[in-house]
């Protein structure tokens, strides 16, 4: 395989599931031509979210993400393709919500800011996670996913480039 090929955790998180809005937002991904590899709805656990988060453990606003990750099921997916994380990254947008590009997830369906939700002590709730990096891609694939829930098969933009 192509070392540019690469795989990529995705999160919808619990808002965007309440809000209904999960199959717009997988619609988008796949337009670009990346590839669904495994896709699930999990209720996420403190266990699972202290692997995920270990970076934050110990940051002040921990809590309210993990109270946050916890409101409903996440559906959680594995994205592939060329220059997945990368890509994957640009179409999530900036992590505070009202920094994020209008085209992208965060931007079309978010507006909250970061600093807003710290100081009126409320949650910050940005709709979408992407793996930041190819390591932290294979860490959070391996936390929240077991191989055999990870699917190979040709998509037709493989096909295409092939
Ligand atoms: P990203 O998810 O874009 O990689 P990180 O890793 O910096 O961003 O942060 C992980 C998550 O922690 C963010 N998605 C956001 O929900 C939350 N977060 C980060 N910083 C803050 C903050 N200052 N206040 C509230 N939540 C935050």
């Amino acid at each position: 395989m192509s070392e540019y090929v690469e795989r990529t955790f995705v999160a919808l998180k619990p808002d965007a599931v309440k809000r209904g809005i999960t199959g717009e937002i997988i619609s988008q991904i796949e337009d670009t031509g990346l590839k669904i590899m495994g896709l699930k709805m999990v209720q996420a656990t403190d266990q699972l979210l202290e692997q995920h988060y270990e970076e934050h453990v110990d940051k002040p606003f921990y809590e309210g993400l993990a109270e946050y990750m916890k409101e409903g099921p996440i559906v959680a997916m594995v994205v592939e393709g060329v220059h997945a994380v990368e890509n994957m990254r640009k179409i999530i947008g900036d992590t505070d919500a009202k920094d994020a590009h209008p085209a992208t997830i965060r931007g079309q369906y978010a507006h909250m800011s970061m600093d807003h939700a710290d100081e009126s002590g409320g949650l910050y709730r940005n709709i979408i996670h992407a793996s930041a990096t190819a390591e932290e891609a294979e860490k959070e694939v391996g936390i929240w996913f077991s191989e055999d829930e990870l699917h190979e098969y040709q998509s037709s933009v493989e096909s295409e480039v092939r």
